[in-house]
C-alpha cells in the first residue's frame, strides 16, 4: 500500500475512533450497540494497519532523521495508550493507580487527536483521484467489515452498549462518588434548604409530602462505571404542575455549586428530583438532600445538590455537550 494512502487511512481511523468515543459517552444506551462498534471496529483496523505504517514510518526516518519524527513519534505513542487502554478497559480493569483507566484512554486519545491534526497541517496528506478507485474502496469496506466482526466477536467485561463496568449496583454506599471536573462535595444542612422551582420554594418535608415516586434507573458515569440503583423521589412533570406550571420548552436544573444541565421539556414525565435512594436519605456525596434522577443519560446529566429548576423558552441544546466545571 502507498504510504500516503496508509496515513489517510490511518487518520481518518483516528478521527472515526474519537467522533465515535465521544457518541459513546454523550448519548449513551440512546443509540444502542452503533456507536460501541464503529468504535471498537476502528481501534482494531488502526491495530491491523500498524504494520504497514512502521514501514512508512521507518523510511521516513531514514530520510529525515529521528529528530525531525519526534512529534510524530509522540503521536504513535498516544495511539499505543489509548488503543491499550481501551482493550485493557474492555477486559475488566477499572483503575489506573490514583486514576481511571477511561481517564487514560480519553486523555491519550485527545492529545493523539491534537498530535494528528498537527501532523496533517504540518505535513499534507492530500487525497487524490486515484484513492477512491473501485479498489480501495473494496478493500476498505472488507477492512471495516472484518474490524467490525472481531470487535462483535471478542469478549466482553463490561456492559454491551457503553462499554462501563458495574459497580456496586443496590449498594449505594459501594457506589463511587463522582464529579464532573471541579466539583467538590458541600456541606449542606438539610433542615435549612430549599429548592426553588419557577417562582416556588420548595422544603424537604413539602417534597415529601408532593409526591414519592420509585424508578430503578442505572447510573453510569463516562468514568467507566454504572450502577443500578432504586431511587425514590418527586417526578419533575408533577414537581413543576404543582409550582404554577411554568412556560417554556426546556428546562435547567441547576446545583448549589453553579453546575447545570439544560433538558427537553418533554422529558419532565421521566425526571426524578431524587431523596432517597434503596429506601434511604441520600449521602453528602450522593447529593443530599436532592439530585436528579435521568433515565438513559449518562452520569454527568445527573445533577448532584439540586438547588434550582427553571423552566424557559431556550433550545434544551443550548449549552456545552459537556460541563464545563
Ligand atoms: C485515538 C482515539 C481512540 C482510539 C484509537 C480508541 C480505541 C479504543 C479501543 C481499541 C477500545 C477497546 C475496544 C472495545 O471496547 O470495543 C476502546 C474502548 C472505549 N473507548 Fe476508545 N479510543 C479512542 C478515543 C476515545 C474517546 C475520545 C472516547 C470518549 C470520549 C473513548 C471512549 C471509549 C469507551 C467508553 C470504550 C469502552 C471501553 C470498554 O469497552 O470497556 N475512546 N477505545
Ligand atoms: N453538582 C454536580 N452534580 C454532578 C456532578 C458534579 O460534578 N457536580 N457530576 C456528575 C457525574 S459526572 C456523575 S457520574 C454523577 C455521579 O453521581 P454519584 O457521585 O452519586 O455516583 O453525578 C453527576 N452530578
Ligand atoms: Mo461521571
Amino acid at each position: 500500500m502507498a504510504g500516503r494512502r496508509t496515513n489517510l487511512a490511518l487518520l481518518l481511523l483516528i478521527v472515526a475512533a474519537f467522533a465515535s468515543g465521544v457518541l459513546m459517552w454523550a448519548v449513551g444506551s440512546g443509540w444502542g450497540r452503533w456507536p460501541t462498534i464503529v468504535h471498537g471496529a476502528a481501534g482494531i483496523a488502526v491495530v491491523v494497519m500498524a504494520p504497514w505504517k512502521s514501514a512508512v514510518s521507518r523510511r521516513g526516518i531514514r530520510r529525515r532523521g529521528a529528530a525531525a519524527a519526534l512529534p510524530a513519534l509522540g503521536l504513535a505513542s498516544m495511539v499505543v495508550v489509548a488503543l491499550a487502554s481501551g482493550f485493557v478497559h474492555r477486559a475488566g480493569a477499572r483503575d489506573a493507580g490514583p486514576v481511571l483507566v477511561m481517564q487514560v484512554h480519553v486523555g491519550a486519545a485527545l492529545v493523539a487527536l491534537l498530535l494528528a491534526l498537527w501532523h496533517v497541517v504540518s505535513r499534507p496528506v492530500r487525497p487524490r483521484a486515484g484513492d477512491l478507485s473501485r479498489r480501495t474502496l473494496l478493500r476498505g469496506a472488507l477492512g471495516a467489515a472484518g474490524s467490525a466482526a472481531v470487535t462483535v466477536a471478542l469478549p466482553h467485561a463490561g456492559r454491551d452498549v457503553t462499554g462501563s463496568l458495574e459497580r456496586g449496583s443496590f449498594r449505594p454506599s459501594a457506589m463511587p462518588v463522582t464529579q464532573w471536573l471541579t466539583d467538590g462535595v458541600p456541606a449542606i444542612n438539610g433542615d435549612a434548604w430549599e429548592v426553588r422551582v419557577g417562582d416556588r420554594l420548595w422544603s424537604r418535608e413539602e417534597l415529601e409530602r408532593l409526591g414519592h415516586d420509585q424508578v430503578v434507573a442505572t447510573l453510569d458515569c463516562t468514568g467507566g462505571w454504572y450502577a443500578h440503583q432504586r431511587w425514590g423521589g418527586v417526578r419533575l412533570d408533577q414537581l413543576l404542575a404543582a409550582s404554577g406550571d411554568p412556560l417554556g420548552g426546556s428546562v435547567v436544573v441547576r446545583s448549589v455549586t453553579g453546575y447545570s444541565r439544560r433538558f427537553p421539556r418533554r422529558d419532565a414525565g421521566v425526571l426524578v428530583l431524587a431523596t432517597t435512594v434503596e429506601g434511604k436519605p441520600l449521602s453528602a456525596g450522593h447529593g443530599f438532600p436532592a439530585r436528579l434522577v435521568a433515565p438513559n443519560r449518562r452520569g454527568f446529566w445527573w445533577v448532584k445538590w439540586v438547588s434550582e429548576i427553571e423552566v424557559d423558552d431556550r433550545p434544551w441544546w443550548w449549552q456545552p455537550p459537556f460541563p464545563l466545571t
